[in-house]
């Protein structure tokens, strides 16, 4: 076995898989709430040209991961400008841009759904101003996570008049982007509670049920995290299969979590590595062409040289897992397995064609003639199939 992180490592990425990295992940410097940093704040020039190095495609932003908040406006323009020469350099892109709007205690109520009025202006005024700046670096996705959008107690937020509110800002944003004619589409991001206690849009299927009542709800799609959803207990792969049918997956944030806990950013691959492998083996197969987005935390035991290492294994854990998921579904015994649990069938529709009801009432081998206890009897053999992928995914095949 050759060494892993060694220029020989079949694991190696490259800027073709399409792998990025936001500025506020590797950079996170281990403030969490019961202790201090524990690492130095990274200069993002630092994290183009090391993420670069390792193989990375590009990095993405918040606007105060760039520019941190209240900077002058000259400042501002030297933190893009540095910024953009590190891009030039290293050839990194930013497919990817987005908004903070939950650090600044400014948002402690939320931001395009808190009660006062002109901090949701401000709000929408922060978050134009990073549109146009998104732009300029390239970005084609605009991620909203809602941050602070949520509430600790019941009576404190009308949901239904904050799903206004909500719907509102995006309408307004989306406008925006069509009357500049940028080319930015919208991923909203999910996530069940952290930093509220209940936050809004709290799943993909809360989030894919919301855009379809925005008024350009086909510029809107969905950013889901792979922590987020475990830690309201779901499956995240079936959460991104449904994004995937709807057409709704713009962008996506790969991590690991152990189950329904507090949000733990582990690296990718760490955590539920089943739910790694499956994910991985849906976005490989359903030809998702977005960039692979880490959104992750390198623990605070580690120093700036751990750091780089977390990041790494993101990347090549991918890689693996995508490996890993290629040979299982090339394997004939998968595919005889496959065949014994009938798993081609499902796509054959349940009707004939041109099939009505009356057709289906009048058909008496679906019910009359139906021997149900022969059916019930038929065995799925799911098992056999299930634990070749677990063979696959252990490397004992
Ligand atoms: C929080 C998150 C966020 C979002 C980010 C991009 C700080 O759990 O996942 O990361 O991904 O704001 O919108
Ligand atoms: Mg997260
Ligand atoms: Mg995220």
């Amino acid at each position: 076995m050759t060494d892993p992180f060694t220029p020989e490592d079949p694991f190696t990425p490259t800027p073709d898989d399409r792998f990025t990295f936001g500025l506020w992940t590797v950079g996170w410097p281990g403030r969490d709430p019961f202790g201090e940093p524990t690492r130095p704040a990274l200069d993002p020039v630092e994290t183009v040209s090391r993420l670069a190095e390792l193989g990375a495609y590009g990095v993405t932003f918040h606007d105060d991961d760039l520019i941190p908040f209240g900077s002058s406006d000259t400042a501002r323009e030297t933190h893009v400008k540095r910024f953009r020469q590190a891009l030039d350099a290293t050839g990194m892109k930013v497919p990817m841009a987005t908004t903070n709007l939950f650090t600044h205690p400014v948002f402690k109520d939320g931001a395009f759904t808190a009660n006062d009025r002109d901090v949701r202006r401000y709000a929408l005024r922060k978050t134009l101003r990073n549109i146009d700046l998104a732009v300029e670096l390239g970005a084609e996705t605009y991620v909203a996570w809602g941050g602070r959008e949520g509430a600790e107690s019941g009576a404190a937020k009308d949901v239904r008049t904050a799903l206004d509110r909500l719907k509102e800002a995006f309408d307004l944003l989306a406008g925006y982007v069509l009357d500049q004619g940028y080319p930015l589409r919208f991923a909203i991001e999910p996530k069940p509670n952290e930093p509220r206690g209940d936050l809004l849009l709290p799943t993909i299927g809360h989030a894919l049920a919301f855009i379809e009542r925005l008024e350009h709800a086909d510029l809107f799609g969905v950013n889901p995290e792979v922590g987020h959803e475990q830690m309201a207990g779901l499956n995240v792969a079936h959460g991104v299969a449904q994004a995937l049918w709807a057409g709704k997956l713009f962008h996506i944030d790969l991590n690991g979590q152990t189950g329904v806990k507090y949000d733990q950013d582990l690296r990718f691959g760490a955590g539920d590595v089943r739910a790694a492998f499956w994910l991985v083996d849906l976005l490989e197969s359903a030809g998702y062409r977005g960039p692979r987005h880490f959104d992750f935390k390198p623990p605070r035991t580690e120093d700036v040289e751990g750091v780089w290492v977390s990041a790494a294994a993101c990347m090549r854990n991918y890689l693996v897992l995508k490996a890993r998921a290629a040979a299982f579904r090339a394997d004939p015994a998968v595919r005889d397995a496959l065949a014994a649990a009938r798993s081609d069938r499902l796509a054959q529709p349940t009707l004939g064609a041109g099939e009505s009801a009356a057709d289906l009432l009048a058909d008496r081998t679906a019910y009359e003639d139906f021997d149900v206890e022969a059916a019930a009897r038929r065995a799925m053999a799911f098992e056999r199939l299930d634990q070749l992928a677990m063979d696959h995914l252990l490397g004992t095949r």
